[in-house]
């Protein structure tokens, strides 16, 4: 009768255990490589994502003297920006499927367009450090002085032809030529035309005449 032998199995063992071992450290260090890769990636495509809802913000304020309300308000969504074209999204990379957020300030406008952050947690405007911040200064002064400069060459050519003025800014517009697209500046108020000294002025930013901000021509 032969006795069985038992294959030792104790060398293969060994050997199977030092190959997990090799296997995990290995996992351990590619594991956060990939991490920190993919990190970077989602950092760098919500950078490029706030660029493009800014200069959006941007064009939308030049035409609205405003801020849309939120990023999926129908003036705004599929108008200014259209997700998708240029890998843009509205959503942030890390809120879930929320859009990035906003935070607005008014007379000055600011906005702010933010993102939770890698921790996923919204800690408002101010903490979070990946945003982009929109001052509605610069394209509503831009449109504040185009329209100074067309009512000036309408007031000077009125002037020069014997016109004269009230001192009623809608009835000296309109009396000038000029439609009502040029009765409120680049942020929705009202010109005044001096009648006397014959001086534009638009509120400005904060849209309270007599402060710093006053564009004067
Ligand atoms: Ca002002």
């Amino acid at each position: 009768m032969g006795v069985k032998r038992r294959i030792p199995s104790g060398f293969t063992l060994i050997e199977l255990l030092v190959v997990i071992t090799v296997m995990s450290i290995l996992a351990g260090t590619m594991v956060p490589l990939a991490t920190a890769t993919q990190k970077a990636e989602k950092l760098s495509r919500a950078q490029r994502e706030l660029d493009a809802i800014g200069e959006a913000m941007e064009a939308y304020y030049y035409d609205n003297a405003s801020f849309p309300a939120s990023l999926n308000d129908p003036s705004f969504f599929g108008i200014y920006i259209l997700p998708g074209v240029g890998d843009e999204k509205l959503e942030d990379e890390w809120g879930g499927n929320g859009f990035y957020k906003l935070s607005q300030t008014t007379n000055p406008d600011v906005l702010i367009v933010y993102s939770v952050g890698t921790d996923g947690v919204d800690n408002g405007a101010n903490s979070e450090s990946l945003k982009i911040t929109i001052p509605g200064s610069i394209p509503g002064l831009t449109k504040t002085r185009e329209r100074l400069r067309v009512i000036a060459a309408a007031l000077a050519e009125y002037l020069s032809g014997g016109g004269t003025l009230t001192g009623n800014w809608t009835t000296d517009l309109a009396a000038m030529g000029l439609g009502t697209a040029y009765q409120k500046d680049g942020f929705g108020t009202d010109f005044t035309l001096n009648a006397s000294s014959r001086i534009l002025t638009s509120a400005g930013p904060d849209r309270t005449f007599g402060t710093s901000d006053d564009v004067v021509f």
